[in-house]
């Protein structure tokens, strides 16, 4: 099978296009990725030399890039997409080019040739804040930032396609993923480089808002497992089930690097902040016999074991254009922090 894997330079397209090369001999990739601020082409630098991948520079909304990187595809895994939630409240316009129309010009490249699957990566974030209980998929959907708002928009299109001209489509919606190759502006990659720092770990409002953790690879053996078994038209949750506040994390996270508590600072809350995201996994349990495999403790070890090996990659990324977006998104609110919550 061919499989062109849009956005596979940044953190779970990069882990996928790893895994999906090693445990599946008989797939052949293209990665398409427009590489911006958070993709990286160093992240698959080990993939360079296998005869069956292939790395192109390209952007998902431009018709022309995308339908000569999909010749010859039988399946399209849609990871492309901005993001990160506080970006998208300073500005969503990237959001809705790339999470909607993006996907539109995907979709209509895809519908031009008989194809197997089309496969959008959506989010749990989609259902927005779920204060009691788990989602399930046929859950009214419900975002609240415009990152989630335009993931909304991305998976409605493509199941709109399904249902319109019979495309097709497969959606997941997993839980916050974490592990190596994550761009350090997300929650635990930017706590653990900067404990390793000795800098300030902000939390935002009181810390106790709670997100269901999933290691990366727990995510990328569920995807591979839905490319191989899925029907098209389902919707899938993909979560692990390991709930923890952010005031746990930081915990854990402290423990595991050996930094000192001292370095925890409460800030001023992100605007529209979700309490809480839970999803209930029955639906990919037992149609696709998938089940999260890593704990929590044992997934940040390996994680923090990952950017205490790899500080290059992520000093590098720390000293660029990332300085100046941390200086805008944490100056103001680090000076004005509190010690407790
Ligand atoms: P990421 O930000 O690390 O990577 C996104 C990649 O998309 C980057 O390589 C970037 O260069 C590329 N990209 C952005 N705009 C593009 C465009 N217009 N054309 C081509 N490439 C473009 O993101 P991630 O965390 O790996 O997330 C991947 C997907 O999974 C996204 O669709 C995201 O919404 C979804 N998701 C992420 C999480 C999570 O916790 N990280 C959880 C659930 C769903
Ligand atoms: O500096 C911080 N301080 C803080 O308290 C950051 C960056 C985050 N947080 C809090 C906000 C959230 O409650 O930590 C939690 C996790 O935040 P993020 O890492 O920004 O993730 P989240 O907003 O939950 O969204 C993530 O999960 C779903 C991904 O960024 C999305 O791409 C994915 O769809």
């Amino acid at each position: 099978m061919r499989l062109l894997v849009t956005g596979g330079a940044g953190f779970i397209g990069s882990n996928f296009a790893r895994m999906a090369l090693k445990t599946m001999p008989d797939w052949e990739l293209t990665v398409l990725d427009k590489l911006t601020y958070a993709g990286r082409k160093e992240n698959l630098e080990d993939l360079d030399s296998d005869p069956r991948f292939k790395f192109i520079r390209g952007d998902i909304c431009d018709e022309k890039a995308v339908s000569e990187a999909m010749e010859g595809c039988d399946a399209v895994v849609n990871f492309a997409a901005e993001t990160h939630v506080d970006r998208s409240i300073d500005d969503s316009a990237s959001f809705v080019r790339t999470d909607v129309e993006g996907v539109r010009v995907l979709l209509e490249a895809f519908r031009k040739e008989e194809r197997q699957l089309f496969l959008q990566i959506s989010t749990d974030e989609v259902y927005g804040s779920v204060e009691k209980g788990n989602s399930v998929e046929t859950d009214q959907l419900a975002p609240r930032s415009p990152y989630a708002a335009s993931k909304a928009g991305g998976e409605l299109l493509a199941m709109s396609y399904w249902t319109t001209y019979g495309v097709p489509v497969t959606v997941t919606r997993a839980s916050n993923n974490y592990g190596p190759f994550q761009y350090p502006e997300k929650l635990i990659p930017l706590f653990i480089t900067n404990a390793m720092n000795g800098e300030p770990l902000p939390l935002y409002g009181d810390g106790l808002n709670r997100r269901d953790w999933l290691f990366v690879e727990d995510n990328c053996r569920a995807l591979i497992m839905i490319i191989e078994k899925s029907e098209p038209g389902r919707i899938y949750n993909i979560g692990a089930g390991q709930e923890h506040t952010n005031r746990e994390v930081t915990s854990s996270i402290l423990e595991i690097t050996g930094a000192d508590r001292n370095l925890v600072r409460y800030i001023e809350d992100r605007p529209g902040h979700d309490r809480r995201y839970a999803l209930n996994v029955s639906l990919i349990e037992n149609e696709i016999g998938w089940k999260a495999e890593t704990s929590f403790e044992e997934g940040l070890r390996k994680t923090a074991g990952w950017y205490r090996g790899n500080r290059t990659w992520w000093q590098k990324i720390k000293s660029g254009e990332f300085r100046e977006y941390y200086l805008s998104m944490y100056g103001d609110r680090l000076t004005n922090s509190r010690e407790s919550g």
